[in-house]
């Protein structure tokens, strides 16, 4: 069923604390831990506990929760340091929700990355 646990799927596992993740923001409905295989200095994924297979069917399905990750990815930017700023050292940083395989989504459960400490180029690869 939408937003219910699937057994197969890693980051429901990581919800549940079965397999390990370096946390760094939590709250009732969403974490946020840092990307086992970091593009950037700071590479962090904000989820929703709840599983959908991606942004597109969560935004669909919980509006409220969507902008939630969203929010949280906002503040783990600001946690990080890399907000843009003419006077701190945050340049920027990006917001990306790959959608489907041929976009580089590899595991579907919808997780949003914050990508920053870095000079990011656009297009992206
Ligand atoms: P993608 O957009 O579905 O490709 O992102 C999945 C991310 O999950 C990817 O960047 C992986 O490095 C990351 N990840 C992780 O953080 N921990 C894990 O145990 C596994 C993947 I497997």
């Amino acid at each position: 069923m939408a937003g219910e646990p699937q057994a197969d799927c890693l980051f429901c596992k990581i919800v549940a604390g079965d397999v390990p993740a370096t946390v760094v923001r939590e709250s009732q409905r969403i974490i946020a831990f840092r990307d086992i295989n970091p593009q950037a200095p700071t590479h962090v994924l904000v989820i929703p506990k709840a599983h959908y297979a991606d942004a597109a069917s969560l935004a669909a399905a919980e509006p409220q929760l969507a902008a939630e990750v969203l929010a949280e990815a906002g503040a783990v930017a600001e946690d990080e340091n890399i907000v843009p700023s003419e006077t701190g050292p945050g340049s920027g940083y990006r917001i990306v929700f790959n959608t489907g395989a041929g976009a580089g989504q590899t595991v579907f459960h919808a997780h949003a990355h914050v990508l920053g400490g870095r000079g990011l180029n656009w297009p992206p690869g």
